[in-house]
């Protein structure tokens, strides 16, 4: 909690597999979890005892009203999304919303249209620009030392099993790129700015699933940089590392590096090599192997409460998010097509 403040009281809807993690971090970042809700009752009801939080409720809208939190936490599946944003704009209670925010730019309109109307802030649960070593290249390249990025990879390549506590993932008819590539376009939008040009290749290679489960995407920035964003779960590698990020990203004056382990290296243009150990911080309720993405829930849920206390957007917000899921359109536009999709400049 900020010094000399109420906690703010949040409502957390979707009690499944992630949602576990968004109470432990609330309640690391200072939040007053006041209710949770799950469509299936026995879930909402399980969360609730296993937290100690005071109320639990299958049905979302009985839940606001009885409860009137301050923010309400969508930790479900997108299928949802539409409707529980729009529920909290009629309520007009603000609203953070699990990626991937929407199922179509015009619904992320739409819902952003709703809440706009209503007066009350929407933002996305887009967490991977808060995992520690993101920030730590982020910062490195803010202090400009290393000149102008004109080249960087984003890359994630796995076999990691995420269908077993994710089984939606192999029947969605949009995988990779929605599900995983969104963290890493929008880390790429962080890192090196807005986006002029998308294309991408998809392959699905494990038959069993529904969508692409490989997604190769090139960018060119509104800067002239050119990144690829790698997204594989088909992957096999001799040390399985997920969900950890490689990145490079190549300066006029040096380079950045992130290693497996968390390590990022700067390379100076005087050959200086310089290291960070961006390792997330132990905690009890860590799960193994993702130390690191849950770490960034707490710095996202930090961040947010930190905007909310000084009345000022943070960089989750809705509108900003937008352009990560218009990137996420153009790439499966880009794949199907087998062209350049040029995105509007901004
Ligand atoms: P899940 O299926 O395990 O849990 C979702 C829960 O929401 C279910 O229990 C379901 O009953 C409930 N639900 C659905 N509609 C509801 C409604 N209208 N009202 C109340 N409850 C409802 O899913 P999950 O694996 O926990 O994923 C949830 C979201 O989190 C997904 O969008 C996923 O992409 C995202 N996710 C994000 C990260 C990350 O790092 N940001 C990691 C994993 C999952
Ligand atoms: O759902 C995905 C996410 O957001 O991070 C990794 C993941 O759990 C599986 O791809």
């Amino acid at each position: 909690m900020l010094a000399g403040m109420a906690a703010v009281r949040v409502l957390v809807v979707g009690c499944g597999f992630f949602g576990r993690y968004h109470l432990h971090a609330w309640r690391e970042a200072g939040a007053e979890v006041v209710g949770v809700c799950d469509a299936e009752a026995a879930r909402a009801r399980t969360r609730a005892s296993e937290f100690a939080i005071p109320a639990w409720h299958a049905d979302a809208a009985q839940a606001i009203t009885a409860l009137r939190p301050d923010v309400v936490d969508i930790v479900t599946t997108v299928a949802s999304h539409r409707a529980l944003v729009e529920l909290c704009a009629r309520h007009r209670v603000a609203a953070i919303c699990q990626k991937p925010f929407a199922a179509s730019l015009a619904d992320a309109q739409a819902m952003i249209s709703a809440m706009q109307r209503a007066e009350v802030p929407l933002s996305v649960h887009e967490n991977w620009r808060f995992q520690r070593p993101v920030r730590v290249l982020a910062e490195r390249l803010a202090l400009g030392h290393l000149g102008v990025p004109h080249a960087a990879r984003i890359s994630l390549r796995s076999h990691f099993d995420v269908y077993r506590a994710q089984p939606y993932l192999a029947t969605d008819v949009r995988f990779i790129i929605a599900d995983l590539g969104v963290h890493l376009l929008d880390t790429a939008r962080c890192l090196l700015g807005e986006v002029a040009a998308v294309t991408c290749i998809t392959r699905r290679v494990d038959a069993a699933i529904r969508g692409e489960d490989c997604a190769t995407i090139l960018l060119r920035h509104a800067s002239g940089t050119a990144s690829v964003i790698e997204a594989s779960y088909a992957t096999h590698v001799e040390h399985e590392i997920f969900p950890q990020t490689l990145i490079q990203v190549d300066c006029a004056a040096g380079s950045l590096r992130l290693d497996a382990g968390h390590q990022v290296v700067e390379v100076g243009g005087a050959g200086v090599v310089r290291r960070f150990d961006a390792d997330p911080p132990p905690r009890s309720w860590h799960e193994p192997p993702g130390a690191l993405v849950q770490d960034s829930v707490v710095n996202l849920h930090r961040h947010w409460l930190e905007h909310r206390a000084a009345g000022t957007e943070p960089e989750t917000i809705a509108t900003s998010n937008l352009r990560t899921l218009a990137l996420v359109e153009a790439a499966y536009v880009s794949a199907a097509a087998g062209a350049t999709i040029t995105l509007e400049p901004i």
